[in-house]
């Protein structure tokens, strides 16, 4: 019989931290509103979470590493919205945030989850927040409970 390892779809016990952007506010909170309402709806109680709000993107992994060093959560979800029609450092700002957290990860062991919309358009990014293609938010959170028990059973 193969030994199988898989992460189950529950909060469990333990933390988990929120670190949320500001900027595109519009959009992130939508993504918030997705990850709180996926994390309650399998099991986890306001007290097991904890929400950081940070000015944008740039921003997000600087906290995020410090909630997953602080060794109170099993696993951090960092969420924010990239929008290329407004800005010329677009590229530059997805760069810094894909590469911080996944660092995350292998600096601290504690799950850090990528929930950063990076999109061409206002409207790819509402799509993803809530709309036609789902809730960002909410698969982060999703991704955050399924890691959370499986870094348990790897310890
Ligand atoms: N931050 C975002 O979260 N999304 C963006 O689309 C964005 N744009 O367009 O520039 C953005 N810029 C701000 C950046 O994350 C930092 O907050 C800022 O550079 C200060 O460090």
């Amino acid at each position: 019989m193969i030994e199988q390892i898989q992460g189950h779809l529950a909060a469990g016990k333990g933390k988990y931290a929120i670190v949320v952007s500001r900027f595109n506010d519009f959009i992130t909170a939508k993504l918030l509103e997705g990850a709180l309402d996926c994390l309650r709806r399998h099991g986890a109680a306001d007290d097991q979470i904890q929400v950081a709000w940070v000015p944008g993107a740039c921003e997000i992994t600087i906290v995020a590493k410090k909630l997953a060093q602080s060794g109170r959560y099993v696993a951090v979800l960092c969420l924010g919205a990239v929008i290329r029609g407004q800005t010329g450092h677009y590229d530059a700002v997805c760069q810094q945030v894909v590469r911080g957290v996944g660092q995350i990860n292998y600096d601290t062991g504690v799950p850090a989850v990528f929930g950063v919309l990076t999109c061409d358009t206002l409207e790819q990014a509402i799509e993803r927040a809530g709309t036609k293609m789902g809730n960002a938010g909410a698969d982060a959170a999703l991704t955050a409970m399924e890691m959370a028990h499986v870094m348990e059973q790897v310890k």
